[in-house]
């Protein structure tokens, strides 16, 4: 039986991955944690701990008796550009406790499975940006991608030098309507359904071309899901694997949701977002994950819009039947 803490259960993933883990191992075994009020997840063992606090941390997995982490607490693209120290400490010491908190309870014979997020931010502009390989040229420009570069650094070091169990995947942009997201460059991506429902015409930070690696929120809980409970001897890669779920650029994405709300409309005015999502890959070769550990997305362009249109409300548009 599985004992799962979740930090960072308030956020965007957190909140949709308790409720996936806790239909999965049931209620009593899915710890949700974080340092805000305990938000609306379907788990009933909330615990406010700081991922920072090394102590309360590892006393909450002492006392749960935890075998898995999934350690999500983190500042991103953008959030991060404005505190660039802050977010270099979150992102880097909050991974750093739990791998050490990991390797201590492999010694004491209590192993601790971890699941640390990465991201398409830890690639950068010398990198290829079509197809882009699972080993690749990594140079990224922002905090948020150099302490993803640097954790995946880390994740493959604790594994290969202490045994540790970390796994983790690489996100693309995740589009979801439950939870909004907080502070990244792929945002657009949700808002959009928002001012499009709302009958506004949305003035987008990034220009019309700019294509970028997304994902639909239920494929990225599985592929989370999925790696974390393949056969250790499945996971090659103790880095971070490339997860492809869909590609498109705002145009693209305005253009579809036109076919069921033709009134809609978008204005570009890109501004230092663009910057940053200049330097992030357009689309992600996931070859690793296929063979490892039988990745594939399901969710294509037509059924996220149709989704993420059907569950954010209309309060005045009627949804258009595309041709
Ligand atoms: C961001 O835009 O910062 C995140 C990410 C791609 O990691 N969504």
């Amino acid at each position: 039986m599985e004992r799962i803490l979740v930090i960072g259960a308030n956020g965007q993933i957190g909140n949709e991955l308790v409720d996936a883990l806790v239909a999965q191992h049931g209620a009593d075994n899915v710890i949700a944690a974080d340092i805000g009020p305990r938000s609306l997840f379907g788990a009933r063992r909330y615990e406010p701990v700081d991922v920072l606090d090394s102590n309360a941390v590892a006393h909450c997995i002492e006392n749960y008796g935890v075998t898995q982490v999934y350690q999500l607490a983190a500042l991103l693209s953008v959030t991060g550009e404005q505190v660039p120290l802050k977010a270099w400490t979150l992102n880097m010491n909050g991974l750093l406790n739990i791998l050490e908190i990991a390797r201590e309870r492999g010694q004491s014979g209590k192993p601790l499975r971890v699941f640390w997020p990465s991201s398409i931010a830890a690639f950068g502009p010398h990198t290829p940006a079509v197809d882009t390989p699972q080993l690749a040229v990594m140079d990224p420009t922002t905090i948020y991608g150099i302490s993803k570069q640097a954790g995946e650094r880390l994740c493959e070091y604790y594994f290969s030098k202490f045994g540790v169990d970390v796994r983790s995947i690489r996100y693309p942009g995740i589009i979801s309507y439950k939870s909004p997201p907080g502070g990244g460059t792929t945002d657009y991506a949700i808002a959009i359904f928002h001012a499009a429902q709302r009958g506004e015409t949305y003035p987008c930070y990034l220009g019309p071309e700019t294509t970028l690696p997304m994902i639909y929120m239920p494929d990225a809980i599985r592929a989370t899901i999925e790696l974390m409970d393949a056969p250790a001897e499945r996971v090659r890669i103790r880095s971070a694997y490339n997860v492809a779920g869909l590609s498109f650029n705002p145009r693209e994405l305005a253009q579809k949701i036109k076919q069921y709300l033709p009134q809609f409309g978008i204005s570009y005015e890109p501004d230092s977002r663009q910057t940053i999502a200049d330097s992030w890959p357009h689309s992600l070769d996931d070859t690793y994950a296929r063979a490892d550990w039988g990745w594939h997305a399901r969710i294509g362009l037509e059924q996220l819009v149709l989704d993420m249109l059907a569950n954010i409300k209309a309060p005045r548009c009627e949804l258009h039947q595309a041709a």
